[in-house]
């Protein structure tokens, strides 16, 4: 299948859609019981609960079904779709301040900051890393699982901010070649949360050592292709399409794949990568047909 980013993606039936559903009722409950001053609260809920795609969360619920089958019961998996939904919306957060990408709007509205102040923005960063630590070790059933999965979480969060100093405060060795630059950027600043998911879902499934090794490849690689979508997206949508600014990238003289590759060598490595991350998945039937689909879609994506 030949695909062509940001043309096909208003015909096609979004695949996170019910899942992401559920995860958003499931944290919102999460948050609603969880004693916290009410101030806080309201800034967690407009970070958490306003808008998204919902795909790290949604990768978890599918990677676990991938492993369980279809139509198992998908609620061991909830915990961990919560953290990473809320280590992910904890840097977005923090992504947004003064001090970073200074940003005025996400998913369409005030980014938190703006719509509170940035101490209450960089607190709710903060709740929402521990409040996603303390949903896996206090939900996850398993003991055991509950450490595997922490750990996971905690490698996937670490990895993530690596990346953010990978790209916002470089310190690399001139004789890396830009675009080995670029991949260490984004396979940890997004494929570390996107990886992780993956991960997590198989572990909470019970995968063999040979479905995690393929799931985790399929994570490193859709992990990369979402992210070089998202460059392009930045250099081909408008603000008010995305629901954030646009053309930023280029503005803060960021590296990014159409800067090094062009919009059609970018889109080139779209499809290469799409077809990577499903081949991965050879060894699976039609329990990985929802992963396969989420590659699809989200590899022609305009938001
Ligand atoms: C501040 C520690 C720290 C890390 C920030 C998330 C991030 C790392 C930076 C935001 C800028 C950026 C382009 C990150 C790459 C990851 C990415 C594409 C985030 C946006 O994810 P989506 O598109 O967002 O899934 P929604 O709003 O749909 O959840």
């Amino acid at each position: 299948m030949s695909i062509t980013v940001g043309q096909d993606e208003e015909t096609a039936t979004a695949p996170e859609a019910e899942p992401a559903g559920a995860v958003e009722q499931y944290l919102a409950e999460f948050v609603a019981d969880r004693l916290l001053p009410d101030n806080l609260r309201a800034a967690i809920e407009y970070a958490l609960l306003g808008g998204g795609k919902r795909l790290r969360p949604v990768l978890v619920i599918r990677a676990f079904e991938a492993v369980a089958g279809p139509g198992a019961d998908v609620g061991p998996a909830m915990p961990a779709a919560g953290a990473i939904e809320m280590i992910h919306c904890f840097s977005l957060v923090h992504d947004d301040l003064p001090a970073m990408d200074d940003d005025d709007l996400r998913r369409g509205r005030p980014t938190l900051h703006k719509a509170t102040n940035e101490a209450m923005a960089i607190l709710a960063g903060d709740a929402m890393t521990g409040l996603a630590f303390e949903l896996v070790a206090t939900r996850v059933p398993d003991p055991t699982l509950a450490g595997l999965i922490t750990r996971e979480l905690a490698i996937a969060t670490n990895d993530m901010i690596a990346g953010q100093v990978y790209d916002t405060l470089p310190d690399f060795d001139d004789t890396i070649d830009p675009i080995d630059r670029l991949r260490t950027i984004h396979s940890n600043k997004t494929g570390a949360l996107i990886r992780g998911s993956v991960r997590m879902g198989a572990i909470l499934a019970g995968a063999s050592d040979n479905q995690l090794d393929s799931l985790t490849q399929y994570g490193q690689t859709m992990g990369l292709m979402f992210q070089v979508v998202d460059d392009l997206l930045d250099v081909t949508q408008t603000t008010e399409h995305l629901g954030k600014a646009a053309g930023k990238d280029a503005g803060m003289g960021k590296m990014t794949y159409p800067g090094l590759l062009g919009v059609d060598g970018s889109r080139a490595e779209v499809e290469r990568l799409r077809t990577l991350a499903t081949e991965s998945l050879q060894s699976f039937g039609p329990e990985a047909t929802p992963l396969r689909e989420l590659c699809d879609y989200f590899a022609v994506r305009t938001r």
